[in-house]
């Protein structure tokens, strides 16, 4: 085990090992790989990656990754991002990513609040948790960040959990293979800030909860209305085949460059 700065228990570890994995056997150059990252304790996780990196500002990876895909279409870019920095600052870089289309895996790690500043309310915060900013719980409503990138219109879109290690190995080397803009959501425990105070138990407790209430998507979407509260549907939950950006851009170059336009 390498020497880390994540806390014991942290879901972090686990979904990194998934990605070294799902890299490894896709047998892809570590030249050819450009993994980007924004600040937060998820944002650490490029330290731990022989590949290209860039590590870029809070809320800001999506918008590097874009330009990189953008001037090299070659690369493969994987972006990594904690739920406040993927979802809440960077929120509108995760919507306008899925829009365009950009040809690019993004891994959000969900662990509910900002863990690396002392676990403040984020965008994926459930309505009542408390968090070091709510205090008496949460009054705003949670994003379900799969539907907002869906609609957005992402070519992929899957959930896994760091419960679920095999089929997250799985959901990350598709969303790798996909072309257009990938999203992959993983629930994960941060039993430091979160946990500890919504009083969930600690580590295994809540990776206990992760296994009972992770539902896999054809069973969740037949039975939703019976599923115990707090249930949510895991693996692939949309596959679209619309042309990435770099494809449309092409086009329209060409097309440009046979009338003569530049
Ligand atoms: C513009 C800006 N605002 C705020 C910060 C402080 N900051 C650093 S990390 C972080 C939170 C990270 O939370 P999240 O993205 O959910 O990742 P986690 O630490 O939970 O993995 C914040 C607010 C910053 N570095 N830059
Ligand atoms: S604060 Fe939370 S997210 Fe950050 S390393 Fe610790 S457990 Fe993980």
């Amino acid at each position: 085990m390498l020497p880390h700065l994540w806390c014991s228990g942290c879901g972090n570890g686990i979904v990194l090992s998934s990605l070294a994995r799902a890299l490894a056997e896709l047998g892809l150059e570590r030249n050819q790989v450009v993994v980007v990252t924004g600040i937060g304790c998820w944002g650490k996780a490029d330290d731990y990656l022989s590949t290209n990196a860039l590590h870029g500002t809070h809320g800001r990876a999506l918008a590097f990754a874009t330009g990189i895909k953008a001037a090299n279409p070659k690369l493969c870019v994987i972006v990594l991002m904690g739920d406040g920095d993927g979802a809440t600052i960077g929120g509108n870089h995760l919507i306008h990513a899925a829009r365009r289309n950009i040809d690019l895996l993004a891994v959000v790690v969900n662990n509910h609040n900002y863990g690396m500043t002392g676990g403040q309310v984020s965008a994926t915060t459930p309505a009542g948790a408390v968090t070091s900013t709510t205090a008496y719980g949460n009054p705003e409503r949670e994003f379900d960040l799969c539907e907002l990138v869906m609609a957005a219109g992402a070519n992929y879109v899957a959930r896994g959990t760091a419960y679920h290690v095999p089929q997250l190995d799985r959901l990350l080397r598709e969303g790798i293979e996909k072309k257009g803009f990938s999203f992959v959501e993983v629930m994960s425990p941060c039993p430091t800030q979160y946990g500890r105070r919504n009083q969930l138990g600690g580590a295994v407790k809540m990776m206990e909860w992760l296994r009972d209430h992770a539902v896999p998507v054809k069973s969740f979407r037949e039975k939703r209305d019976d599923l115990p509260p707090g249930s949510f549907p895991i693996g692939k939950l949309h596959e679209g085949d619309d042309p990435d950006f770099n494809t449309r851009y092409r086009d329209i170059q060409a097309r440009a460059q046979k009338e003569g336009q530049v």
